[in-house]
């Protein structure tokens, strides 16, 4: 009767030597996620959105920072009646979420400026585009903390606005747990 070898007798040593000492590649993950404003003429309404595009490797950093820049903004009261009072510049990001979890938003910026910041929870379509959160306090900041847990592929829209002041650069960051 024929008789079957264990495995061990079929493969050379020298390879079960190498496959029993092969680890997983070292994970290298960049210092930082990033996105930089790139198209201001065309996100400046939530349903243009500009799309964050990040090769997200989630093991690595669960944060990440969008640097822009607002131009002067303020209202202007003497402005006639039917005329819009405001001028300014308004950018809007939307993140697809590459894990499920928990998301924090943190808008900061520089110099002596106000900024707000709008969320939208799907993406915003006509008629009816109005921000599931506005953040529109006066402080040197704005932050939200979502209550609910979001799922991997969720899109969320993040609007950035000058309120008032010179405008300038801004870091908006987005950090994600489970
Ligand atoms: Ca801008
Ligand atoms: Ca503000």
């Amino acid at each position: 009767m024929r008789r079957f070898l264990p495995l061990a007798a079929l493969v050379p040593a020298h390879l079960l030597f190498v496959a029993c000492t092969t680890d997983e590649p070292e994970l290298e993950c960049p210092e930082e996620y990033s996105w930089d404003e790139n198209s201001d003429n065309d996100n400046g309404f939530a349903t243009d959105a500009e799309s964050i595009n990040v090769d997200w490797d989630t093991r690595c950093h669960r944060r990440l920072f969008i640097r822009g820049e607002g131009e002067s903004c303020g209202y202007d009261n003497n402005a006639p009646a039917g005329e819009w009072p405001w001028t300014g510049d308004e950018d809007n990001f939307e993140l697809t979420m590459p894990t499920d979890g928990f998301l924090e938003a943190k808008l900061t910026w520089d110099g002596n400026n106000d900024y707000d910041m709008t969320i939208y929870l799907t993406p915003p379509s006509p008629p009816t585009i109005s921000p599931d959160e506005i953040m529109a306090g006066s402080g040197d900041g704005e932050e939200f903390l979502f209550d609910d847990p979001l799922d991997e592929g969720d899109r969320i829209t993040f609007g950035v606005l000058c309120a008032q002041g010179n405008g300038g650069d801004y870091e908006l960051e987005l950090i994600w747990e489970e």
